[in-house]
């Protein structure tokens, strides 16, 4: 359902063959369409705004260096507005992974926002029934350690129906729940199933959790992380989903926001360093 009419220019397209594709837009490396075997597990939203500017309302947005209100610039920081870089044209390795490369340097926009000089490279790589994000945050600055940045990576999961998606692996693990005045709470429930406005932070979760019935519903999406410790959920639910002007009052519906994040314990990176983190994806046939 995504527009098919962006111009080449715009966007980077993977093709991993049997129906297996991946489709990235430049304005903020935004992820906006991942397809196996011809079925789109992602949404972006039907009333989601390309113009440049605003972050599009879909897909997986990149949220960096601030997750959540941020007194220095806009909410989720710059990432998802900024236009980046597609360092190297999408390339198939000898064992047929389609892989992209995105980067994004500081600017001065940037600078005025948050001085430091930073490069983010995102690379993407494409396989039949896995796909691989990782980000790598570089602290391009000479003696200045970047103190406190979060990072996240904001996944809009397309189900067909979200009463009968659920997450599972996230029994025991402790939440801030931003919906009831950021109270935490162990989570009791084998399976999550979202029945209200959910925008809750799991702290310090397993390296995988799973999503059931997500895509056109037959499919299981497994999300493994790698340094992302902390696990948002997001469904907007009626009331917020009227609020958003770029997303259908009836579309919370069809989708749930499972987010791989470094967000509860802000990161502090010295000069020199860069602080790596992933998401995998991969899908089965649901139970
Ligand atoms: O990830 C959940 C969240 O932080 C929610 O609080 C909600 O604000 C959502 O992100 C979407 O934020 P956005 O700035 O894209 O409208």
């Amino acid at each position: 359902q995504v527009p098919q009419h962006f111009p080449a220019s715009d966007v980077v397209f993977l093709d991993a063959g049997n129906g297996t594709s991946a489709l990235i837009h430049l304005h903020g490396a935004t992820v906006l369409s991942w397809k196996v075997n011809g079925k789109e597990m992602l949404f972006v939203s039907e009333k989601s705004v390309f113009d440049g500017k605003k972050a599009i309302r879909g897909g997986i947005p990149i949220v960096f260096p601030q997750f959540g209100p941020w007194a220095s610039g806009p909410q989720h920081g710059f990432c998802r507005i900024k236009r980046w870089n597609s360092e190297i044209p999408p390339t198939k390795d000898s064992k047929g992974t389609v892989i992209a490369m995105l980067s994004l340097q500081d600017d001065e926009e940037t600078r005025q926002m948050w001085n430091y000089k930073f490069k983010v490279v995102y690379s993407l790589r494409l396989q039949e029934n896995a796909f691989i994000m990782n980000l790598t945050i570089h602290n391009e600055g000479m003696c200045i350690s970047f103190f406190g940045f979060s990072t996240l990576l904001h996944s809009y999961i397309r189900t067909p129906d979200i009463l009968n998606t659920s997450v599972h692996g996230l029994n025991g693990v402790k939440y801030v729940d931003k919906v009831n005045n950021n109270r935490t709470d162990v989570e009791k429930r084998e399976n999550i199933f979202m029945d209200e406005n959910y925008d809750r932070v799991y702290i310090a979760c397993p390296t995988h959790v799973d999503v059931s019935h997500i895509g056109c519903g037959q499919h299981n999406l497994n999300i493994k992380t790698f340094n992302l410790p902390d696990i948002v959920l997001w469904n907007p639910w009626t009331e917020k989903a009227k609020a958003m002007s770029d997303f259908g009052d009836e579309e919370y519906k069809n989708m749930i926001c499972v987010e791989g994040g470094k967000v509860n314990k802000p990161v502090t990176l010295e000069a020199g360093k860069q602080f790596e983190c992933s998401q995998t994806f991969t899908v089965s046939p649901a139970y």
